[in-house]
């Protein structure tokens, strides 16, 4: 792997931090439970050479991880902030070291140091792409579905979504969710790249469910079991045909490499607020290509700052399966973006602009903003 050459170092101000509630265009559903709004943070680093936007992807009850945004919150202003302001100047590949003695809050650590990435790299006109190593200018779209009231409704919105173009399906499944579900979809759509998500919803006692669904041929079965269950996960892996890949286990890309030596995962979900950043994010790739393990790029219900970043990365060469980079009409009727990504034929551009290649719409996102915080050096 060629290695990026490192970003400008700057002086960081300043950071401001703003919880949002975002309406979701339709409720979202999952084994852990259902959204009707996207409670976020982002984040604004203010720097002698300009600001950065970053997003912390917690949601507003700690369901998927043990993060949340209050938590998020209080570790930001009570540590994190202060020992990022404490530094003169910064480069972002200095944020990790900086706060690695606080334990955790890993996508906390993310969002801060996304905003100091948007930050240097726009002080150098520089692209994410290209800083972490994009090969691609488009990215294969697929989109993640939450659980429908019925199979026939989950037809119908799988429906709709493929006749917008997207080349890739992933349901979300729980149990007594799932072996119908699955085979309406293929009953009504053939053949259709398609992969599921339990998000921990299962143990191993529901071992035989889950080998039902390997007449289905599917891309993938997504954290069937607990997230530490990593054990567990290599043994079930061995009873079923359709790969095992995990999410809510890979924490960092030390984490990417046991686990695919255990044989508890055939390709893994990349998401950078679940390991930390999105140069954690980079190493989980390399060590998932280094092992010959394909790799997806996750989401977690990003705002546009988010989803652009994603974009970037999913356009590492690694990246050789679609991942849940949708368009951001698919979860949001406004975005606080001015240029939200939009889906081209069945794909995501990958963003070309300074830093994350966005610029924020100050009136939608005043509009969505709950609650502001601004901590000076
Ligand atoms: O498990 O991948 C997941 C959303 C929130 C939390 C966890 C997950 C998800 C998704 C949606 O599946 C992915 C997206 O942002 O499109
Ligand atoms: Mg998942």
């Amino acid at each position: 792997m060629p290695t990026a050459q490192a970003a400008a170092r700057v002086d960081l101000e300043g950071l401001e931090l703003r919880v949002l509630h975002l309406p979701l265009v339709a409720p979202f559903a999952t084994s852990f439970g259902t959204e009707s709004v996207r409670e976020v943070v982002v984040v604004r680093a203010l720097t002698a050479q300009g600001e950065g936007w970053g997003e912390i992807v917690t949601a507003e009850a700690p369901l998927y991880s043990s993060e949340y945004t209050r938590g998020a919150w209080d570790v930001v202003l009570r540590w994190l902030a202060p020992a990022l302001l404490d530094r003169a100047a910064l480069a972002p590949e200095d944020v990790s070291a900086v706060l690695a003695p606080f334990k955790g809050h890993r996508m906390a650590k993310a969002g801060l140091e996304l905003a100091l990435i948007d930050a240097a790299l726009r002080s150098e006109g520089r692209a994410l792409g290209e800083y972490l190593g994009a090969v691609r200018e488009t990215i294969p779209s697929g989109v993640s579905v939450g659980i429908q009231a019925d199979p026939a409704a989950l037809v119908d919105t799988v429906g709709g979504y493929l006749d917008e173009g997207y080349v890739r399906i992933k349901i979300k499944i729980k149990p007594g969710r799932d072996v119908a579900e699955t085979a309406a979809l293929r009953d009504a759509f053939g053949a259709i790249p398609l992969q599921v998500d339990a998000n921990s919803a299962y143990t191993l006692d529901d071992a035989d469910t889950l080998r039902e669904l390997d007449r289905f041929d599917l891309l993938l079965i997504e954290q069937p079991l607990g997230e530490d269950d990593l054990v567990d996960h290599a043994q079930l892996a061995r009873m079923l045909r359709t790969p095992v890949c995990l999410d809510e286990s890979i924490l960092s890309a030390k984490g990417a490499e046991d686990a695919i030596a255990l044989g508890a995962t055939r390709v893994v979900n990349v998401k950078a607020g679940r390991v930390g950043g999105y140069l954690e994010a980079v190493r989980v790739h390399d060590v998932c290509r280094g092992a010959d393990v394909p790799v997806w790029c996750g989401g977690m219900l990003e705002t546009g700052i988010g989803r652009a970043a994603n974009a970037a990365l999913a356009a590492l060469p690694g990246f050789t399966l679609p991942g849940d980079v949708s368009a951001s009409d698919r979860f949001y009727a406004r975005d606080i973006v001015r240029d939200p990504i939009v889906l081209e034929d069945g794909h995501v551009r990958v963003p070309t602009g300074p830093g994350l290649g966005i610029e924020i719409d100050p009136v939608v996102l005043d509009e969505v903003t709950v609650a502001r915080e601004l901590v000076r050096r």
